[in-house]
């Protein structure tokens, strides 16, 4: 089997160890490559490497930069199939949704940054006769970039490319679980003529890997995304050395459908913002309110849709749920619906296996869930699942939908349907959430600020947020006498 190397320094290397473990492929449930065991010695290797490119790559003209972060995103288009398919064996998720979203997204995120630094500017401020106040905005250092399995390259690409872009250089974790597609990037990085020791992508544990490069002093930033748990811990190590972080962490998301709403296009959006990515997207809404008088109606064409979406092989173009990212995640999931049951909860759809033919039998296979009868406020409606699980309840007044909304540990997105456009904006603004979709979801302008409130996160990623996120502001006053 092949192994997966990390990418330090320019170069394709072995872990100092010359440990590994094995990758597993979810769709079958066997290991499929070795990805390096590294530890603390590699991510020395990986500072040191960042450390000494750092003044040619920050002191480079945008525009220099700028070309070679262009040549990265399109290489990702250009090799856009064969990362696709990669991302699908390792992820689980069908392959028409790698090809239609995650890769050309990654390619996106690269072009976004490489031409958002072409037209930046800062400010000055003019003391009357007295002094000329202007403002720099300089690269911090080297990054720390931690990323996890549910959008593996889309994400991993999300935190690299404004790194970069404002001149920092990179030392980045991609998750153990789904490490091949930054693999293949670091290759395309080399083609691309990306200077070696500005992007270094270390394989491994978190603890192992993850944690070393949280506590290393030669990283003064941090960029993270996972779960609220790891967040804290994170936190915890980050803080007391006053480093800058961006925690992008886990959500429980309401969905509320008012009896206004267009009928067809709540019900066919809220199949995808259900189940899409097996459920595995922090934006889900995995909580589905609807205003009591659409309720059974609304309940009865939901679930007739959901019962037909098809579940098996990510390659199958008519595959809509593929496999769950990993066997302890399948078992995690199926905790909450025992859980939910536990609770009082009906399962209205949902909650099985699925053992497709041959190779795939061994897979992680479940058939998307429903439930409904549950107390809004019981452990199933405040934790979060991330798999292809909801609830569903009905609600009476605005005012009771907004307490149920806002009453988790949460607050990543939320998403309502309503015709009534003066409810629409009250609503919005009365959400606790850092993202409100409205008649729509999961419409994304790269441009606008990424990020929750109470657990979901500290800080916002997307757009020129990013950028200043990856860079210290400094103000230089210089009189006039
Ligand atoms: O995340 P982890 P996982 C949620 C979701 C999921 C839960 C755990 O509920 O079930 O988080 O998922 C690295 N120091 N989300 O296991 O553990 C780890 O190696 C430094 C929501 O993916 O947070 C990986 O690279 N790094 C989320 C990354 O952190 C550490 C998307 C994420 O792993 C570390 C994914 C440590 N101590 C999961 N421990 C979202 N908001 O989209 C682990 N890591």
């Amino acid at each position: 089997m092949e192994s997966i190397l990390n990418y330090i320094n320019g170069k394709l290397q072995a872990p100092v160890g010359q440990t590994y473990f094995d990758n597993i492929n979810p769709s079958t449930g066997k290991a499929y490559c070795f990805i390096p065991d590294s530890d603390e010695r590699d991510v020395e290797l990986a500072v040191s490497a960042a450390q000494a490119a750092f003044p040619a790559w920050s002191s480079m003209p945008a525009a220099r930069r700028s070309a070679i972060l262009v040549k990265i995103s399109e290489l990702i288009t250009r090799d856009l199939e064969k990362l696709a398919i990669a991302e699908s064996r390792d992820n689980g998720k069908p392959l028409w949704l790698s090809k239609s979203v995650d890769i050309p997204r990654a390619a996106s995120n690269f072009y976004f940054y490489a031409t958002g630094i072409l037209h930046q500017s800062t400010e000055a401020h003019a003391m009357e006769g007295m002094a000329i106040n202007y403002t720099l905005r300089q690269p911090i250092g080297v990054a720390g970039c931690i990323s996890p399995w549910n959008l593996p390259l889309y994400l991993f690409s999300w935190k690299i490319a404004p790194a970069l872009a404002s001149g920092n250089c990179v030392v980045a974790k991609p998750s153990e679980i789904t490490p091949y597609t930054a693999y293949m990037l670091s290759a395309l990085c080399i083609e691309a003529g990306l200077p070696a020791g500005v992007l270094n992508i270390v394989h491994g544990t978190g603890p192992k890997v993850g944690g070393p490069i949280t506590a290393h002093p030669g990283i003064p930033v941090i960029s993270f995304t996972g779960g609220t748990q790891t967040g804290a811990a994170i936190s915890k190590v980050a803080a007391p050395m006053f480093k800058k972080m961006s925690l992008e962490l886990g959500g429980k998301n309401p969905n509320i459908i008012f009896a206004d709403c267009d009928f067809d296009a709540a019900v066919k959006t809220t199949i995808h913002s259900s189940f899409s990515n097996q459920g595995e997207i922090c934006l889900c809404g995995s909580r589905i309110f609807v205003e009591r008088p659409l309720y059974e109606k609304f309940k009865l064409a939901f679930v007739e849709k959901v019962k037909a979406l098809k579940v098996g092989d990510p390659f199958h173009e008519e595959t809509r749920i593929g496999a769950i990212v990993s066997k302890p995640h399948l078992e995690k999931i199926e905790y909450y619906i025992n859980l939910a049951q536990e609770e009082g909860g009906t399962v209205l759809c949902g909650g099985e296996r699925v053992y497709p033919e041959g190779e795939l039998a061994s897979g992680y296979y479940l058939t998307p869930t429903v439930i409904e009868g549950l107390p809004s406020n019981c452990r199933t409606n405040m934790e979060e699942i991330f798999g292809p699980v909801v609830t569903i309840m009905p609600f009476d007044t605005e005012e009771e939908v907004l307490a149920f909304a806002n009453s988790t540990k949460y607050g990543l997105a939320a998403t309502v349907w309503t015709q009534n456009l003066t409810r629409a904006h009250r609503v919005a603004a009365n959400l606790h959430s850092g993202i409100v979709w409205i008649n729509c979801w999961l419409l994304r302008d790269l441009r606008t600020p990424f990020g929750g409130v109470k657990q979901s996160g500290v800080g916002r990623e997307g757009g020129f947020e990013a950028l200043e996120f990856f860079t210290e502001e400094k103000n230089v006053c210089i009189s006039l006498k």
